[in-house]
């Protein structure tokens, strides 16, 4: 069989791979080669005089230069430089979600040497000649950054051949490297946790069968993190040009970062805490809204299933197999002729009685969206052409998409003004300039095809975006955008492009559902993805390799503000195995996201494929994660609320513990669940790492002391699991989808800690509706003491308006097994139970 594009879907993996491979030393290697030394580059002036005002200070350099830093807030700290010339008047990041901050108290002093800006938290230290900037703790004075030369830029062209865009000029900043600085983020990259001692590349890329060190992969996030001497900083660097980053791999004196264009423009945060930064970050840069709650619920996926009734077979097969699943996924042929925004009637021939059907198992749909759209031949009269007309037959000669885009100016196009014509699915394809508000609004508004027909969500892939006629973006270089008016061209587009795709897709359905929380997964983003979209890593190989990058791809991207990720259960490309499949499920039964989904061409891998033994093991696993649904759910909502990651790594938690700086094998759900994962073959046995304090083990109840290694039992029935004591782990009943039955009975399990206290405070909303934004939630508050032999717990009096009704609470202390079960009251008192 050949596939669309030109693709032999038969050999998909090989042609894949050769493509990655030439990718990779073509580009990766040579270029990076040369940027390394940015030494060479011209740096800027010293300062001749500076002005001073409400929230920033303007420094005037002797070569023209200008250095912008704004107060932001007592712990961010705006750098923003311009090279040879005053910095524009234009300031605009799609990244950004909020512009407007109270202005902390500060404070400007200055000596002859240098200027010095001072918050509540921070002192900025510009030294004028040469021009340095130096970050310190206000209250102690400690340095925490530092400039390792002047910011530069490449004056004289020496980087001209290594840049995808000649036009553009290499801006670069250098920081000092500490002895025992540690960094972490960046978002999604095939590396492991501890980003020292390495490099990378940030340009969106289509990367299928990607190994662990390939470089760059689906997503740009320039924003890191160093942690030294259990200090933490970030710094974002949001520039979307093709941008660099080096962690003292070039160089033992510096980190550095740099771009092929753009502003010097970064964000300087400061922790001391991880947690601290990220809450920072994600004011900056957007809180990721609530998900609705059956995105937390089990997702199957092939590419593809089709026609119909073998959708309604695979959901079937589930039930009868009493496994949980919540979402299933169509893959391209679902559409005529892969034109997005039409179904292909011979498949679907009914996709709303589909959904309906589907619906009344407890189970949604999620259809894949691609941003080419098909182009073909424009009918002779644009009378129908504004006409909403998502069902196209075979025959069809017209397409309402290409025809509306192209009558509206929303397609892409090259500097000489034709239209930007990649090949992808559809063959010759346009895609949308997302950067224009009426395209966005219009994208968005397409969606009607999918949500009149029950459609719950939506997935973008191939949204780099990708172009089979060239996978590295070259092609696209004279592709120009709107850009609020700037008209700039693909060099500082490519990376923004998946971000704008995913905000059109979800404004959209926000306006055509205004009472569901949109759901949204993509493939490749921006920095700020987290407002619109969810994402998962892409075309994984089903190898022991790639599961073991899984937990520092997950924490990675956690550290980078992305709380809401996934990778697909079992591995994309390549054969895979019943002990694989059983393993990956033992990690991704706790990632946010978690879907199994598969290559066209590869074995069949839903759960009960490689046989009844696996299947058995991954049934406990999905149940599991069924009745951890009100702990997930709390955890996520501590995301949306805080920035901080439910799937952690354990530096997160602990980050004056050096163990933890480069654990990559294990896992923390918020604060209080340790996950030890087997991402290997044949084990049996695994080292295992606790923390400081005393922990639990999840399925014993047996007490551990932290702050060592031991060795745990890792059968392939049993996943090592501990529970942080102190901590009060909520459960609610087995369920096979979510909203099957009420929260009733909740189980409170109490692992009490040394003093014989533990507390947590749970969250519940309607878990579909926008209403959580307006306090419709409801917080419970439970703290244990000890008292005498016994224990005495308090469920404190609800907060917010959401009420679920009369229930019972189980509280069970783990330590002695002690049990009660009380009926909560409706009226919203405080409730104190005795457990003796
Ligand atoms: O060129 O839609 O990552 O999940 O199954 C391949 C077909 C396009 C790549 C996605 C994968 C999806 C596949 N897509």
């Amino acid at each position: 069989m050949v596939g669309q594009g030109g693709w032999p879907s038969s050999s998909y993996e090989a042609v894949m791979k050769r493509c990655a491979l030439i990718l990779c030393v073509t580009l990766g290697l040579v270029t990076i080669a040369r940027a390394q030394d940015i030494s060479r580059l011209e740096k800027i002036g010293s300062i001749a005089n500076f002005t001073k005002s409400e929230k920033s200070v303007v420094f005037n350099c002797q070569d023209n230069s200008q250095l912008q830093v704004t107060v932001l807030s007592a712990d961010l700290v705006r750098v923003r430089a311009s090279f040879g010339k005053p910095i524009p008047s234009k300031d605009h990041s799609w990244a950004i979600a909020k512009t407007e901050w109270v202005t902390p108290r500060w404070s400007l002093s200055e000596t002859s040497e240098a200027v010095l800006i001072t918050t509540d938290e921070l002192e900025v230290l510009v030294r004028r000649s040469p021009l340095l900037v130096e970050f310190r703790n206000a209250k102690t004075h400690a340095v925490i950054n530092s400039d390792q030369q002047p910011m530069a830029y490449d004056a004289k062209g020496l980087l001209k051949e290594m840049l995808f865009d000649s036009r553009g000029t290499f801006v670069a900043a250098a920081k000092k490297l500490g002895f025992d600085e540690h960094f972490y983020g960046l978002g999604e990259k095939a590396a492991r946790l501890d980003k020292r001692r390495s490099s990378f590349v940030n340009w969106n890329a289509d990367t299928p069968g990607y190994l662990e060190g390939r470089d760059p992969i689906y997503q740009t996030v320039p924003f890191y993190t160093g942690l030294q001497n259990g200090n933490a900083y970030g710094i974002f660097f949001d520039n979307s040009y093709r941008s660099y980053f080096d962690f003292g791999k070039s160089s033992q004196q510096r980190v550095w970062f740099g771009a092929e264009g753009g502003e010097l423009n970064y964000y300087f945060l400061y922790g001391p805490s991880l947690k601290k930064i990220l809450n920072r970050y994600a004011d900056l840069t957007g809180h990721m809204p609530m998900p609705p709650l059956w995105a937390l619920g089990n997702q199957q996926s092939r590419w593809s299933y089709y026609p119909d009734t073998m959708v309604e077979e695979v959901v079937r097969e589930y039930r009868k197999r009493d496994l949980p699943l919540d979402v299933v996924h169509l893959d391209i042929d679902y559409m005529q002729g892969y034109r997005v925004f039409t179904w292909d009637r011979n498949r679907f021939p009914d996709p709303k009685a589909l959904s309906e059907k589907l619906a009344r198992q407890g189970v949604k749909l999620i259809t894949i969206v691609d941003p080419g759209v098909k182009h073909q031949q424009v009918a002779k009269s644009t009378a129908q052409i504004t006409s909403i007309t998502p069902e196209l037959e075979p025959q069809d000669p017209r397409y309402y998409v290409f025809e509306q885009g192209l009558l509206n100016n929303y397609f892409q196009k090259r500097e000489s003004g034709d239209l930007f014509i990649p090949r992808v699915w559809p063959g010759e394809s346009v895609f949308v300039d997302y950067t224009l508000p009426a395209a966005r609004e219009w994208w968005g508004s397409l969606h009607r095809a999918y949500t009149d027909n029950g459609v719950a969500g939506i997935w973008n892939d191939m949204n780099e975006p990708s172009d089979f006629v060239d996978q590295t973006g070259r092609n696209q270089m004279d592709v120009v955008s709107y850009d609020e008016g700037e008209k700039s061209t693909h060099a500082k587009n490519r990376n923004v492009f998946a971000l704008l795709m995913a905000r059109a897709t979800y404004e959209g359905l926000e306006r055509l559902r205004p009472n569901q929380r949109p759901y949204v997964i993509t493939r490749a983003a921006y920095a700020g993805i987290q407002r619109y979209s969810t994402m998962w890593t892409g075309d994984t190989n089903s190898t022991w390799e790639a599961l073991a990058l899984n937990i520092p791809m997950f924490t990675t991207l956690g550290l980078s503000g992305e709380p809401f990720v996934g990778s697909d259960v079992g591995g994309f490309m390549g054969r895979g195995s019943g002990e694989l499949l059983t393993r990956a499920y033992q990690v991704s039964f706790l990632a946010p996201f978690c879907r199994n989904h598969k290559v066209i061409d590869g074995y069949d891998q839903e759960p009960w494929r490689f046989g009844k033994y696996y299947e058995d093991i991954i049934r406990r696993y999905l149940k599991l994660r069924y009745q951890l649904l009100p702990f997930l759910y709390t955890t996520l909502e501590e995301a949306h609320q805080t920035g901080t990651p439910l799937f952690r790594p354990l530096v997160l938690n602990y980050q004056d513990d050096p163990n933890t700086y480069n654990l990559d094998d294990e896992f923390m759900i918020g604060n209080d669940l340790l996950v030890a994962a087997v991402v290997k073959p044949d084990v049996t046995r695994r080292l295992v790492y606790l923390p400081k304090g005393t922990w639990y083990d999840f399925w014993t109840n047996k007490k551990y002391e932290g702050g060592t290694m031991f060795t745990a039992d890792a059968p392939l029935e049993t996943v090592p699991m501990f529970v942080r004591a102190g901590a009060i782990i909520p459960m609610g009943p087995e369920m096979n989808y979510t909203g099957e039955k009420p929260q009733d009975p909740i189980t409170f399990n109490i692992y009490p800690d040394d003093q014989g206290s533990a507390s947590m405070t749970l969250y519940e909303d309607d878990g579909t509706s926008p209403a959580y934004k307006q306090a419709g939630f409801r917080r419970t508050t439970v703290t244990v003491k000890r008292v005498g032999l016994g224990y005495v717990v308090t469920a404190g009096a609800p907060q917010g308006s959401y009420n679920p009704g009369t229930r019972k609470f189980s509280f069970v202390v783990k330590s002695t097994g002690r049990a009660r079960v009380v009926t909560t009251n409706d009226s919203g008192a405080e409730q104190t139970v005795r457990l003796n």
